[in-house]
């Protein structure tokens, strides 16, 4: 039975400890926002204050004719400014995209004691929950998620749950070869060569997540996802059409004179690319890992599936040394990419604050 709103030790329980989550707690009723998803004033995301980003989808499949050289320039130049692009004509089916956000609807669609079994600690190869590091947070994040960790095929087909395992792996065989092109494209630009086995490595670690987002009885007073950047080297992520997601843009970008939230809107059948930290740091700054945060809807629950790139825990991880030498200067220091995950997932939601863990004293 879904607890008193105004208790919020039972609610925490009900969420987050018994595994109800937030699809729990909406569909027990509710008609107001509990005081554990009020945010405070200055991360609430006003809607009318977004402005849509303007930046048209890149046509993927023009990087293997002769329109390369400007394919690869449209896309190193996101990567510098917004951190934020997306792709069509990418070669992943339509099917499978509208089979992904099926499969999200399925997964979180079932009795909560069904998901409950993967809540976290449970498996090494899936993770359900709600929030984001809901311990460590001033306000609770309006969303559900499961994120299932790749190790190989058969453990995948044999550990993550049954609604999903055959797509998400479909995704991630597909997706991964995609990433692996940007990648070479971005280090190319960069003047910079990675044997085959360096760039695996910065991809080595891989999960593929479904995010649910139930309706919100009041979207102004709550987040989906609160202000954050990736922690890993790119993330590809498949959208619905319900809409939510915006990025920061830095200062004095494009002639801007301030930092301003750009609205990344849904465009049928693209994926949206952005950069992590780790590519930030690997570039020594010139690629900006995105500020990017969701807002909830009143109307219609919302899905995406994130396919998180990242690289393995004992992967040595500093500025490319190139870029150090050409720079004259290491914006960020060596460190092991455990270490960055390990602080990553120790702290709630921040901005790009995850990224000082990296800086050194002559960050920018
Ligand atoms: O749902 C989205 O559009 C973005 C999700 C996200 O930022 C995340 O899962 O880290």
């Amino acid at each position: 039975m879904a607890p008193s709103l105004a208790d919020g030790n039972a609610l925490f329980e009900f969420v987050v400890l018994k595994g109800n989550g937030v699809k729990g707690l909406v569909d027990s009723g509710l008609t107001k926002v509990p005081e554990n998803y009020i945010q405070p004033p200055e991360e609430r995301i006003n809607k009318s204050t977004a402005a849509s980003n303007q930046q048209l989808a890149i046509d993927f499949s023009e990087l293997n004719g002769p329109n390369r050289d400007n394919v690869a320039a449209a896309i190193a130049r996101a990567a510098e400014t917004l951190g934020f692009f997306q792709i069509v004509n990418h070669g992943l089916p339509l099917e499978l995209l509208e089979a992904l956000k099926d499969a999200a609807h399925k997964f979180f669609g079932q009795p909560p004691e069904n998901k409950a079994v993967y809540l976290k600690g449970k498996s090494p190869f899936v993770k359900y929950g709600t929030s984001f590091a809901p311990d460590k947070e001033k306000a609770l994040e309006w969303k559900d998620y499961v994120s299932m960790i790749y190790t190989n095929d058969s453990d995948a087909l044999e550990f993550w749950p049954n609604d999903c395992k055959e797509v998400a792996l479909e995704y991630l065989r597909t997706s991964t070869h995609l990433v692996k092109s940007i990648l070479e494209v971005l280090l190319e630009h960069l003047r910079v060569r990675l044997d085959e086995s360096k760039l695996e490595a910065l991809i080595g670690l891989q999960t593929i997540n479904m995010n649910f987002y139930p309706i919100c009885p009041d979207p102004d007073l709550t987040v989906g996802v609160g202000r954050h950047s990736d922690l890993g080297t790119l993330t590809l992520l498949l959208q619905d059409g319900i809409g939510g997601l915006s990025v920061k843009t830095e200062e004095n970008l494009e002639g801007r004179d301030e930092e301003e939230w750009l609205e990344i809107p849904p465009i049928p059948g693209a994926l949206v690319i952005n950069i992590g930290d780790t590519l930030q740091v690997l570039s020594n700054g010139r690629y900006k890992s995105a500020e990017h945060r969701v807002r909830t809807t009143s109307t219609q629950s919302r899905v995406s599936v994130p396919h998180f790139t990242m690289p393995r825990p004992s992967e040595k991880i500093g500025p490319l040394p190139e870029l150090v030498e050409r720079d004259g200067t290491a914006h960020y220091r060596e460190y092991m990419f455990g270490e960055y995950l390990a602080n990553y997932f120790g702290n709630a939601h921040e901005g790009k604050k995850s990224l000082e863990f990296a800086e050194t004293k002559s960050h920018f």
